[in-house]
């Protein structure tokens, strides 16, 4: 049915095996969208293991973290026969179209990333990697060599995909239409979760605050001590709105895990304290992480089946990028397209 296809749109999105595991931020932010979209829509989702090396890496580790990282994502419910699900490296297509589109990108752009500023901070330019600056670039080579239209992603990285639209257009303009322009697509609940330590900061995977990350493989009674010593608001009343920023990020975490909306949850704790609330939260985390718990569990016993899905995975995703680059070797105008 040609028409239903027109219909459908490609989306790609991208996650960092920067840790162990990811964090429920991660989660209510991108991959459950994923989960969402693979029904509706073609998708691409892909481990960037190059983008975790622009930050200082453990060689020894990071097969495995790429690994136990696809093995959660499967477990989220990510389904590799609706999804291409790959890791970055294994498609090559990626770093050659980076440095294509290195040659169109502008030091000035990367220079204004927040990303950029944040995570060189206090640095003397002299021990910044260039990794860090070039990372959006890598960014959307990763989106633009399978001609996405849709990217979801949490609230962090609405500023790289506008540079990922600049790129494009660009790059269009110099060359030849080429890329349709990628829109994100960022949810208005849940796209920026706190660390639960500080209501100012996000929950990263990297942060140099970890014990504010609710990671998906905490066990009960972590999850329960984690809630317990959360920061909240002052006052007692249990509310969801700017002035109420700690209770308000609780709230958005409640509603991911029970598919209430925040407001709702927060009437029907009026009158009760913060004790009551914190307690029930962390119960609905845990049956909510529970059955997730188990699958990874599973995946993990014997990883033939996470290796599988990502070969078969990286098999796809690299028909499509080839095809890709070589039209877009071609519009440069290199020798050889293939
Ligand atoms: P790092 O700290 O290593 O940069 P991260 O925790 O920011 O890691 P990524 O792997 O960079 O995680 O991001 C994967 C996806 O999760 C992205 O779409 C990102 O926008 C989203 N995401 C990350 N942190 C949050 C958060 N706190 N709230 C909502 N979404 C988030
Ligand atoms: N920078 C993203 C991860 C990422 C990504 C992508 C997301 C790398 N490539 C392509 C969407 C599309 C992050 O979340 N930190």
């Amino acid at each position: 049915m040609p028409i239903l296809l027109h219909l459908m749109a490609r989306i790609f999105s991208g996650v960092q095996p920067t840790a162990e595991a990811p964090h429920i931020g991660n989660y209510i932010g991108a991959f459950r969208q994923w989960v969402d979209l693979q029904d509706r829509d073609e998708s691409f989702i892909c481990i960037v293991d190059l983008h975790s090396m622009t930050l200082p890496w453990e060689p020894a580790e990071l097969a495995n973290r790429t690994r136990m990282l696809a093995a959660t994502l499967l477990a989220c419910g990510i389904d590799p026969k609706k999804s291409v699900l790959f890791v970055q490296s294994a498609v090559k297509e990626h770093t050659e179209l980076t440095w294509l589109l290195t040659c169109v990108a502008r030091m000035g752009e990367l220079s204004r990333m927040t990303q950029f500023k944040e995570k060189s901070r206090g640095k003397e330019s002299g021990s910044v990697g260039a990794g860090l600056f070039m990372y959006p670039v890598l960014m959307a080579a990763d989106v633009l060599a399978y001609k996405a239209d849709l990217v979801p992603v949490g609230d962090d990285q609405r500023q790289h995909l506008e540079l990922m639209r600049d790129l494009a257009e660009r790059f269009n303009r110099l060359f030849g239409d080429t890329f349709p322009l990628p829109d994100a697509f960022i949810s208005e609940e849940g796209a920026r979760i706190k660390s639960l330590d500080d209501p100012t900061a996000k929950m990263s995977k990297s942060s140099e605050r970890p014990t504010g990350n609710l990671w998906m493989v905490d066990p009960p009674e972590v999850i329960r001590d984690k809630i317990k010593r959360a920061v909240t608001d002052s006052g007692r009343e249990i509310a969801y709105g700017p002035e109420k920023p700690a209770i308000s990020n609780l709230l958005d975490i409640y509603s991911a895990v029970t598919g209430k909306a925040p407001k709702e949850i927060a009437e029907a704790y009026e009158g009760k304290g913060y004790a009551d609330f914190k307690t029930d939260l962390a119960e609905a985390i845990v049956s909510f992480l529970t059955p997730f718990q188990e699958r990874y569990g599973e995946l993990m016993a014997d990883v033939s089946g996470v290796d599988a899905a990502l070969a078969e995975g990286a098999e796809k995703a690299r028909g499509v990028a080839a095809s890709t680059l070589a039209e877009v070797r071609e519009r440069v105008g290199l020798m050889f397209s293939q």
